[in-house]
């Protein structure tokens, strides 16, 4: 399929799928988010996809929702159409894992869609913010909420109170990027996570996630049940079958299901 504002190709079992709009510095119209949608539909449904890769240009990973086509809109605009959750939170209904492989800018919305992503690996010259204070407005996509857990109170508000952008090194440091590699390894290394990952049993990558994502949900006593009911699930599987049996026998596992 055909796409205005995003490129889609698949590395072996790696879906990857890069922001174009590179005049735009990939800012977030509708229209990108539609198709980013439809791509991610499209790779969810196909069983040769183990994992998924978003990333931007070298310059930037997307520098937030499109100002201009923002600019216009009236309160009554906004509201009815529940601007912007609609398409915008698809990535955060992906069962399947997303890496998020920024470089350049990630500003606003743009940080926003990383942070919805499972895990950020950013080249040496990403740059992380919330600029929106800056243009008389604030987050609308989880800037005020997800990057205060990911790096706590004192500097997501200095963050959201002032649009001050951090390096990737503050960002590793704060805990919003998980590695930092260089730029033009960037692709190839998340291309490599992905097949890692999608090398490994589907389902029971699909239960990892599900319990991590829980942590940002629910109580500590409450998190820790639903992973020891999910670890129990996983002997339920064929793959923790394999898996146990590969180590006691010396060999890799031959997982069935991915
Ligand atoms: N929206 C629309 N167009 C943009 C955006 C944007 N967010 N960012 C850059 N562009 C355009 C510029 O207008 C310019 O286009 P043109 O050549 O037609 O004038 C082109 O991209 C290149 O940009 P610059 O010339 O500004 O490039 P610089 O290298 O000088 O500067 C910056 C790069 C610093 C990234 C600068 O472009 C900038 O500050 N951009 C805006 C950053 C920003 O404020 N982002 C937050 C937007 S608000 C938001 O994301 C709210 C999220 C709410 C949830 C989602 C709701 C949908």
């Amino acid at each position: 399929m055909a796409y205005e504002f995003i490129l889609v190709e698949t590395r072996g079992p790696v879906g990857l799928i890069t922001l174009n709009r590179p005049k735009a510095l990939n800012a977030l119209c509708a229209g990108l988010i539609a198709d980013l949608g439809k791509a991610l539909d499209d790779m969810e449904a196909d069983d040769n996809i183990g994992a998924i890769v978003l990333t931007g240009s070298e310059k930037a990973f997307a520098a937030g929702a499109d100002i201009k086509e923002m600019s216009g809109k009236s309160y009554m605009d906004v509201y009815l159409q529940d601007f912007i959750t609609k398409g915008w939170e698809r990535v955060t209904t992906c069962r399947k894992p997303v890496i998020a492989a920024v470089s350049g800018y990630a500003l606003g919305g743009g940080c926003e869609m990383a942070m919805m992503c499972d895990f950020i690996l950013a080249a040496e010259t990403a740059k992380f913010g919330q600029p929106e204070i800056t243009i008389g407005t604030i987050p609308g996509a989880g800037g005020t909420q997800r990057l205060t857990r990911f790096v706590g109170k004192s500097k997501a508000m200095e963050m959201n109170l002032t649009g001050r952008i951090m390096d990737a090194e503050e960002a590793e440091r704060a805990g919003l990027v998980s590695r930092i590699i260089p730029a033009t390894e960037l692709i190839s290394e998340a291309v490599a996570t992905a097949e890692k990952i999608a090398g490994l049993s589907r389902p029971v990558v699909m239960m990892a996630k599900e319990c991590v994502n829980k942590a940002y949900e629910t109580t500590l006593s409450e998190g820790v049940k639903f992973e020891r009911r999910v670890f129990h699930s996983t002997f339920a599987t064929e793959d923790q079958k394999e898996g146990m049996a590969a180590f006691v026998e010396k060999r890799t596992p031959n997982f069935k299901n991915r």
